[in-house]
């Protein structure tokens, strides 16, 4: 028996870093999954991994959170038991260049608000119903210390995440006697392809991000959501701030030399 076993957790942006590896470390426990993401071909051949690898019984759709039609249909033709969802990580999202606010591209602007804030609303608008006429469901949500911490020419990216925080705040009131646990996991530096996207494909600067530091992986963000997802009944892990070791804050950074 792994810690989830008989759970069914839904995962949104689950082909890549944080995403991909907390339906991993889920698998390894047991769970059934849910996995959307928009590049439906490598969520699928995932997808299929998982159930060879673990036994467990996959659902996988291409889901763009950003389309609310999408994400109300999709989740509302899940089949009846696909239905009983006990975990949601509202986990898709991104950052988009980094430019002083005055000089800001609209359109990379208008995609982070759009994923990051609009999109964990959607996916949450139609869950949470489901969780509540269970009267049981955890939703995690992954924000940042960008969600903590404004830093130089992170101005709408950081602002999403703190839009994160209070939303996470938020849920967790409106639905504090519906028996629903609200966590919100808020990593530093975590090496995925964050940094790629963020750069478009600027794999020379992505790296640089990391450059003299041990950076956190995504593992170690997954191993932090399956802990606060496993405690007592009784027990609500309200935030976790979670950073390498080097890095106090998004701005106090300790390279080696
Ligand atoms: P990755 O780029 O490795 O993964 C992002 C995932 O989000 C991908 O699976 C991508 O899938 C999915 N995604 C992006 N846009 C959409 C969309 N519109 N609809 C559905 N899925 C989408 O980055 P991370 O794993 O690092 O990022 C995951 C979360 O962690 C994000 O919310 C990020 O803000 C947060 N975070 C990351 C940190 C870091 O340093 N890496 C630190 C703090 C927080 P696809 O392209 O297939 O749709
Ligand atoms: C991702 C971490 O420092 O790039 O949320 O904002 S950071």
């Amino acid at each position: 028996m792994g810690l989830l076993s008989n759970k069914t957790a839904f995962i949104t942006g689950a082909t890549s870093g944080i995403g991909k590896a907390c339906a991993e470390e889920f698998a390894k426990e047991g769970a059934d999954l849910i996995l959307s993401a928009r590049r439906i071909e490598k969520l699928n051949e995932f997808a299929e991994i998982l159930k060879k690898d673990f036994g467990i019984k996959v659902f996988s759709f291409k889901l763009d959170v950003r389309n609310y039609q999408d994400v109300k249909n999709s989740i509302s033709s899940l089949p009846g038991e696909w239905k009983k969802i006990d975990i949601l990580i509202n986990n898709a999202g991104l950052a988009r260049g980094l430019s002083k606010i005055y000089e800001g591209d609209v359109e990379n602007w208008e995609e982070m608000i759009d994923t990051n804030i609009k999109g964990l609303l959607y996916v949450s608008r139609q869950i949470l119903p489901l969780m509540i006429e269970r009267q049981q469901g955890h939703v995690v949500n992954i924000g940042s210390t960008a969600g903590h911490y404004v830093y130089p020419n992170g101005n709408v990216y950081c602002a999403t995440k703190h839009a994160v925080n209070a939303l996470t705040q938020a849920i967790r009131i409106d639905t504090v006697d519906k028996n629903i646990h609200v966590t919100s996991v808020d990593p530093g530096m975590v090496h995925t392809n964050f940094s790629n996207v963020r750069y478009s494909g600027d794999t020379a600067k992505a790296e640089e991000v990391y450059k003299g530091i041990e950076p956190l992986t995504a593992e170690d963000i997954a191993n932090t959501v399956l802990f606060c997802v496993t405690r007592p009944k009784h027990v609500n892990i309200n935030e976790i701030i979670i950073t390498p070791l080097q890095q106090a804050s998004p701005a106090y950074v300790n390279r080696n030399k």
